[in-house]
C-alpha cells in the first residue's frame, strides 16, 4: 500500500504514532507534503467525518482520530511553510463569554486544521473584543461555540462587537454548540450553524466560497 494511503487509515483509526512515522516516511520517500496534507490528512478527516454522519463511529473515535491528525500535522507543518502551501483560509474560534466548556471546541478546531484551514485558538471564556481582534489580525471566519443556555445570548455581543467595528460584512461568524439551533444563529444574525465538527467544515468552507454573496447572510449546514 503506498504510504499516504497507510497514513489516511492510520489517521482514521487513531493511531497516532503510525501516523507520525508515516507522515516522516512520506517525507523521506519525497512526497509533496501538499499530497500528505490532501491525500492523507484531509482525506483521513473527510472519511471519519463521513463515517460520524453515518452513525458508523461516535465522538471518541473522532477525537482519537482527530488527535492523531494534529500529530502528524506538526510534523508536516514546517515542510507546508517550507514549500508555501497556503491555507484554506483562516479561523478564529473559540467558546463564549462565561464559558469553559472546550471539548466540543477543540474538536472543531482540529477538524478545521486538518481541513487545511489555519486555526487561531482563542481558547474559552473569550470575550467579544478578542473576536474583534482576531478578525482585525486577518481571520476570515469567526466560529463561535457555547454550551450553556446561559451563555449562548453571548453570541449576539460578539456579532454587535463585529458590526460595532466596522467587520461584519468582511468576517463570516458561524456558530455551534448543544444548546444553539439554525433558528437561533438566524435570529442573532449568524452567517450559519453547524451541529458538529464535519457540519462545520463544510460551513465553513460554504461561506468561503460565499464570500461576494453579502445578500445571503443564512447558511445551515
Ligand atoms: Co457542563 N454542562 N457545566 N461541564 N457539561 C453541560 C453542557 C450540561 C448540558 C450538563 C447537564 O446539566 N445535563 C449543562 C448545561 C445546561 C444548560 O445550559 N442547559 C452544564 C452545566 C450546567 C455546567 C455548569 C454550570 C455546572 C455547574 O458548575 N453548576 C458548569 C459551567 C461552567 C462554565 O462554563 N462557566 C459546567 C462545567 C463543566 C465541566 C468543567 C465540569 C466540564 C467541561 C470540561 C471541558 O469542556 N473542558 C463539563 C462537561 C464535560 C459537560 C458535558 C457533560 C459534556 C460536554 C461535552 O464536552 N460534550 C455536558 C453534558 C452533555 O453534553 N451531555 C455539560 C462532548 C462534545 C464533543 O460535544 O460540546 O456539544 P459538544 O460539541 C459538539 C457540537 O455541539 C458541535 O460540534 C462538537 C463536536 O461534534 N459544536 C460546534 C460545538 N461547538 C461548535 C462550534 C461551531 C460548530 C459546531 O462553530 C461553527
Amino acid at each position: 500500500m503506498a504510504t499516504t494511503d497507510e497514513l489516511l487509515e492510520a489517521i482514521a483509526d487513531g493511531h497516532a504514532s503510525d501516523a507520525v512515522a508515516l507522515t516522516q516516511r512520506g517525507l523521506q520517500e519525497g512526497i509533496a507534503p501538499s499530497s500528505l496534507l490532501q491525500d492523507g490528512l484531509m482525506a483521513a478527516m473527510r472519511q471519519v467525518g463521513q463515517l460520524f454522519e453515518d452513525g458508523e463511529i461516535y465522538v471518541p473515535e473522532m477525537l482519537v482520530a482527530a488527535h492523531a491528525m494534529k500529530d502528524a500535522l506538526e510534523i508536516l507543518r514546517p515542510h507546508l511553510v517550507e514549500h508555501d502551501v497556503h491555507s484554506g483560509g483562516r479561523i478564529a474560534i473559540g467558546t463564549v463569554k462565561g464559558d469553559v466548556h472546550d471539548i466540543g471546541k477543540n474538536l472543531v478546531a482540529m477538524m478545521l486544521e486538518g481541513s487545511g484551514f489555519e486555526v487561531d485558538d482563542l481558547g474559552t471564556d473569550v470575550y467579544p473584543d478578542q473576536f474583534v481582534e482576531a478578525a482585525r489580525n486577518g481571520a476570515q471566519v469567526v466560529a463561535l461555540s457555547a454550551l450553556l443556555t446561559t451563555t449562548m445570548t453571548n453570541m449576539r455581543e460578539v456579532i454587535e462587537a463585529m458590526q460595532g467595528a466596522g467587520l461584519r460584512e468582511r468576517v463570516r461568524v458561524v456558530v455551534g454548540g448543544a444548546p444553539i439551533t439554525p433558528e437561533f444563529a438566524e435570529e442573532i444574525g449568524a452567517d450559519g450553524y453547524a451541529k458538529d465538527a464535519p457540519a462545520a467544515v463544510r460551513l465553513v468552507h460554504r461561506v468561503l466560497g460565499d464570500v461576494d454573496d453579502v445578500g445571503d447572510r443564512s447558511v445551515v449546514a
